[in-house]
């Protein structure tokens, strides 16, 4: 019999590598949000996954951000360095056939004295396949890795062999959590993350670095959840975008976004969002603590 393994995997890797994407393809749900955008994760986030040889807390995090100077970006650089820190094991996850400056710089601060395995992701988008073999040869220069794999997050290709590396890497140990927990984030953060998502994929360029989503009423009445939201905007000249033309726009983000939350709940949701003006909000110590930031 094969012993019970058990610890932590933290993932790390600049923004866009495809951390969350991972994570929930690891987890088997949609549990991390995803967006084409950088800082579309804004906190770490917990998840267990428990099968029958090992439980392994994984730990999705932000990014090293490098496009804005904020103090808000300051304190997701913090956050992106911690989870590889406290972790085990650390997933680095890199995109197939892209080595660049931000994956260095990333690499440059990894945490010392903990196994890393190199994640090679997005390889759906290489062809012919054999085009892996190079780059595979050049990751394994750049760093001692315990091991590289490569996957796509987004087919599934290959993750069993990733969970199989990583199993490998940790402690044997008895599961630290009961077998059904899958993570400590309650219900109103996910509806604001899910809220943020939508801000990211639909919103334009710029303006999602630009905006918050914040629950103020959670409440549930039998098998109704009833939300009250609000999207917080730095300048005056940002909430007609977020709102649209008559309305659209804030109508769409939150349709798609009770959407989204009925189908994590399991139940109806009803769901009211308003846009306020906050200026400064991502520069200011308190709001930022406030928000869970620093
Ligand atoms: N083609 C492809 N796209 C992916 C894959 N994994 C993630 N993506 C896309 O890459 C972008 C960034 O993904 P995300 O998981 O948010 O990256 P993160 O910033 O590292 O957490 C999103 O548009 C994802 O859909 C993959 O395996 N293949
Ligand atoms: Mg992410």
């Amino acid at each position: 019999m094969t012993a019970f393994r058990s610890g932590s995997v933290g993932l790390y890797g600049k923004p866009n590598a495809g951390k969350s994407s991972l994570f929930n393809r690891l987890l088997g749900h949609k549990i991390a949000i995803v967006s084409s955008r950088e800082q579309t994760t804004r906190h770490l986030l917990t998840a267990v996954l428990t099968t029958a040889e090992c439980q392994i807390a994984f730990v999705d995090s932000p990014g090293f951000q490098t496009r804005h100077r904020s103090l808000l970006n300051r304190s997701l650089n913090r956050r992106a360095g911690e989870a590889a820190r406290d972790a085990d094991v650390v997933a680095f996850v890199i995109e197939a056939g892209r080595f660049d400056a931000a994956d260095r710089e990333a690499l440059r601060k990894l945490p010392a004295g903990r196994p890393a395995v190199a994640v090679v992701n997005k390889i759906d988008r290489v062809k012919p396949t054999s085009q892996l073999l190079p780059f595979v040869a050049r990751v394994a220069r750049e760093h001692a890795f315990a091991a590289i794999v490569p996957v796509s997050a987004s087919t599934g290709r290959n993750v069993a062999e990733l969970l199989r590396v990583l199993r490998g890497l940790l402690p044997e140990g008895p599961a630290l959590y009961p077998a059904e927990h899958l993570t400590d984030r309650d219900e109103r953060f996910f509806a604001a993350e899910i809220l943020r998502e939508k801000l990211f994929r639909l919103l334009g360029e710029e303006l999602p670095y630009h905006c918050e989503a914040r629950i103020e009423q959670f409440r549930e009445e039998g098998r109704l959840r009833r939300i009250d939201a609000t999207i917080w905007v730095d300048r005056e000249t940002h909430k007609p975008i977020v709102v649209g033309a008559g309305g659209a726009m804030l109508k769409r983000i939150a349709s798609e976004a009770r959407h989204d939350m009925e189908r994590l709940f399991e139940g109806k949701v009803f769901l009211q969002v308003w846009v306020k003006v906050k200026r400064g909000w991502s520069d200011d110590a308190r709001t930022l603590r406030e928000l869970g930031y620093s």
